[in-house]
């Protein structure tokens, strides 16, 4: 086992808490008709992309599904771009043009943001396959949820990742519903772990609700597939308190405000706040200081995103080809 070098927890905290906070604006927001299309927030699962995120290098990449606003700023994405997206202006981070599911930040190897199920896991896979040809040392992070697990592009993808060993770590956020199905109804497959170890690709589970085990754990997961040079697996077990879009009810027919509570009770900002204050390491009276600059954060982005232009109409076909 390889030791992790501690990262300080606040930062942790704070990067949980911008997220939130940011999303609680987002969806105010679209209730306003300010922010239009789908807009997946990411409440709950907070400590996931904080967790592996922080963990990563510079130079490695970021590749997730729709529910991306979490994994953009953890990387760094300036919140007045991001917003700016969900409100697609041509400040946005993507330009305006792909909207809260297709951010996209190439200065900080952020490569998306992708709609379809499971389609981005062979783009993720492709771009380690690049940084194999090219002989880097960066490790390609693909975030996706358990829906996309039955995918015919996830167990393509798994294939080569494994036979090519490509240096890619597959991290599955299980919050256990894809739209309102839950897992054990739409996948044979109720051990994810049991993909993984199907194309012979090491497996390992990460408390998604927890975000310093996450960060301790993945450290140790992407440090490993960086020297060993071959792809890794992670199930992060989570939970999604909202629905799953804006147009969609937290709970209807599919679960119940009891369950939502009860995972709330594993809140993962509450629990690194609780345990910060216990050791010492925070008071009540930082807590209200970080969320208010936060909360400055927040308000300054809206203002931007409201005061930015619309894209022009010939802005249509910049962007579509790269040389
Ligand atoms: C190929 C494809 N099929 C169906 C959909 C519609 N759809 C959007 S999200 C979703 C559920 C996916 O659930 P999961 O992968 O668990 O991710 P989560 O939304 O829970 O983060 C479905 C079926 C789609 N976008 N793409």
């Amino acid at each position: 086992m390889m030791t992790s070098n501690p990262i300080p927890r606040h930062l942790l905290l704070r990067q949980m808490i911008l997220i939130r906070r940011f999303e609680e604006r987002a969806a105010e927001m679209y209730a306003l008709g300010k922010i239009a299309g789908f807009c997946h927030l990411y409440i709950g699962e907070e400590a996931v992309a904080v967790g592996a995120i922080s963990a990563t290098r510079e130079e490695d990449y970021i590749v997730t599904s729709y529910r991306d606003h979490g994994h953009a700023l953890a990387r760094g994405a300036s919140p007045n771009q991001v917003m700016a997206e969900l409100f697609g202006k041509a400040t946005g981070v993507s330009k305006g043009k792909g909207g809260s599911m297709h951010l996209f930040d190439v200065a900080r190897n952020f490569m998306g943001g992708y709609a379809i199920v499971g389609g981005h896991i062979p783009i993720a896979t492709g771009i380690a396959f690049a940084m194999k040809y090219l002989e880097k040392d960066a490790v390609v992070l693909c975030f996706f949820g358990e829906g996309a697990v039955p995918s015919g592009a996830f167990h393509e993808s798994l294939n080569l990742a494994a036979l090519w060993k490509l240096p890619v770590v597959y991290i599955c956020e299980n919050n256990r519903y894809g739209m309102g199905t839950p897992v054990e109804r739409a996948s044979a497959l109720y051990d994810i772990g049991n993909a993984a170890r199907a194309y012979d690709i090491p497996f390992h589970q990460v408390d998604g609700m927890s975000v310093t085990a996450a960060y301790q754990q993945m450290k140790e997961v992407i440090e490993s597939v960086r020297v060993y040079k071959r792809p890794s697996f992670v199930e992060a077990r989570t939970y999604r308190y909202m629905g799953h879009s804006m147009s969609d009810p937290a709970h209807g027919h599919y679960r119940t405000k009891a369950e939502i509570d009860e995972h709330k009770k594993n809140d993962p900002i509450f629990q690194l706040t609780q345990e910060m204050i216990q050791a010492s390491e925070m008071t009540p009276s930082d807590l209200t200081k970080m969320e208010a600059e936060i909360a400055g954060i927040v308000q300054e982005a809206v203002d931007f995103a409201e005061a930015s232009p619309e894209p022009a109409l010939s802005a249509l076909t910049e962007d579509v080809w790269v040389e």
